[in-house]
């Protein structure tokens, strides 16, 4: 039988955010600290553990089928992966930063200047859509100390929370995308993997969907269940269980979690008591 190899990060920022996304989905795996390829016992996937750079090229090499990496560094690779699911984890944006003391009034500011980065082809075409040329210095690692030392007049790199452009004396101009975590693959996968891969895309969504309700409990004079049945977006309808209460019943239902504040108060004008809240685990729609 085929098993489906995806390709994470061995060890950076993305890493244990791509490991829980596995484990969430009661997918065991092993981690990649002895071993470059880890087999799932209980799921057809291998894990295989590399540099978040390397990832684009392994799956185009078919090396791996699919791979959990950077929006930033999937762009910049050029491949033509394919974004399978949009993750959310590890958001970050791409800036032009430039000395703090400068001057800025625009995006001509960058005409001619020489701007050091690890993401040029992003920052090539970024620019160019709106007609500069400006000298892209390539470099690896510590973008940010490149204008202190001379080697550049501006940078372009990653920024989360702006302390490392702070620290550096550098202010943050233009942002050039924004990013998070994506699961792309390879355009020809086998029917086979296909399955496998969409095995594993419907448990990651019932997790999300899971995260994002609550199962709720309370309980209602039973004058009040039909007003507050319309106020339950229930998944399909509330259940509702007799209570030994005389005149009293149980509703359960499920809340979306980010509506679930300005219902309660409402839930409690129609008399609702004992509100209970739970969270849900997986939820399969
Ligand atoms: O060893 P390997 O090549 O696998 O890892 P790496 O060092 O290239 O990547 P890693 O682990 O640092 O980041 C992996 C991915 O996380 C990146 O490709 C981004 O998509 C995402 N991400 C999210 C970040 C950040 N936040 C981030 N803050 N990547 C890097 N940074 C760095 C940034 O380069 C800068 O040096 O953090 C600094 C800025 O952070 P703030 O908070 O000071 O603004
Ligand atoms: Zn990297």
């Amino acid at each position: 039988m085929e098993r489906l190899k995806i390709a994470i990060q061995k060890s950076g920022r993305l890493t244990e955010d791509s490991q829980n996304l596995f484990n969430e989905c009661s997918i065991e795996i092993q981690d990649g600290k002895r071993q470059l390829l880890a087999p799932s016992p209980n799921f057809p996937i291998d894990l295989l553990y590399l540099r978040d750079d390397d990832i684009p090229q392994y799956i185009e090499d078919a090396v791996a089928d699919v791979g959990i990496l950077g929006e930033n560094v999937w762009l910049e690779s050029q491949t033509q992966l394919r974004i399978v699911k949009r993750l959310g984890f590890s958001k970050c944006r791409l800036c032009l930063a430039i000395p703090r003391g400068e001057k800025y009034e625009g995006i001509d500011y960058f005409r001619g200047k020489r701007i050091a980065t690890t993401y040029p082809n992003i920052v090539k075409k970024f620019l160019l859509d709106r007609g500069i040329e400006a000298e892209i210095h390539e470099i690896s690692g510590s973008v940010e100390i490149a204008p202190n030392i001379g080697l550049a007049d501006a940078i372009c790199d990653i920024v989360s929370t702006g302390s490392t452009l702070m620290s550096n004396g550098l202010k943050e101009v233009e942002t050039v995308m924004r990013s998070e975590a994506l699961m792309v693959a390879n355009p020809n996968l086998s029917p086979e993997k296909e399955a496998i891969l969409q095995k594993l895309l419907f448990r990651i969504e019932a997790v999300e969907a899971a995260k994002r309700n609550k199962y709720i409990l309370l309980n209602v004079p039973n004058t009040e269940i039909e007003a507050i049945c319309n106020i339950l977006p229930g998944m399909k309808s509330p259940t509702v269980l007799p209570l030994a209460k005389e005149g009293w019943s149980s509703l359960h239902s499920v809340v979306n979690e980010e509506k679930f504040w300005e219902l309660i108060d409402n839930l409690k004008a129609h008399g609702a008591e004992g509100i209970l809240v739970v969270p849900i685990e997986k939820m399969i729609l």
